[in-house]
């Protein structure tokens, strides 16, 4: 599986040139992009490129392995944003969020020029929801009442926590994530866009028509979905 995460990884570089603007995603996937990015620039073989990190995570990858960063507010535009996911539909509609770094990760992608994701071949559904719930980034105090809300859904959700110990996991934004099982996903946009109006939701895990490319890493070679 490692093999598969760096085989994209690698093949997402060939995207990258000069005085770029790059949004830096969250996750294993995209930690292998950031490390062998850096190495093209220290190397030298790549000129003027600049990351804008889409959480914590990722900006400190950056910083170590020599990826100069900067703010979202300190662009003007993000020429590329490369990603991963945590399901892919046949659309190219996505789950994504097991990092809890959604909302950072959807504003730089839906900004992007280019949005590529990089996955390996697990990720791929007929349907999304089929593998792994929908995080949805909430305002602490509303919680539960939304976690309740959203049974309308034909939903269960539940907070997700770090450990008993440790209570529940905070996002860089300082909130609380619930991961959304839903029965079947009908229309991935129609989801996207309705829990996002219920009050006290940030942001969702549904990346609905915003993915261009797909690397898929599989055992025959690098696969491009389009
Ligand atoms: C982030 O990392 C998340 O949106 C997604 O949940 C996850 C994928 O991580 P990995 O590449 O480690 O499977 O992009």
């Amino acid at each position: 599986m490692e093999e598969l995460k760096r085989a994209v990884a690698k093949e997402a570089l060939k995207f990258i040139e000069d005085d770029m603007i790059v949004g830096l995603g969250t996750g294993s996937t995209t930690a292998y992009f950031i490390e062998y990015l850096g190495k093209l620039i220290m190397e030298g073989e790549l000129e003027d490129v600049y990351g804008v990190p889409t959480s914590y995570q990722a900006r400190l990858l950056a910083i170590e392995n020599g990826v100069p960063v900067v703010g979202l507010d300190e662009v003007d535009a993000i020429d590329i944003a490369v990603d991963g996911a945590d399901e892919v539909d046949p659309n190219l509609n996505l789950i994504k969020g097991r990092g809890a770094a959604l909302t950072m990760e959807k504003i730089i992608e839906y900004r992007a020029g280019t949005f590529l994701v990089l996955v390996d071949e697990s990720k791929l559904v007929e349907r999304l929801g089929q593998r792994v719930p929908v995080p949805i980034e909430v305002i602490p105090a509303a919680w539960r009442a939304i976690a309740e809300e959203i049974e309308v859904f034909n939903a269960t959700a539940e907070l997700r926590m770090a450990s008993k110990k440790d209570g529940p996991v905070v996002t860089d934004n300082g909130n609380f994530i619930l991961d959304a099982k839903f029965h079947r996903i009908e229309d991935p946009l129609d989801l996207e866009i309705e829990l996002n109006n219920i009050p006290g939701v940030v942001e969702n895990g549904i990346f609905a028509d915003i993915a261009d490319i797909v690397l898929v890493g599989t055992r025959e070679g690098v696969k491009r979905l389009e």
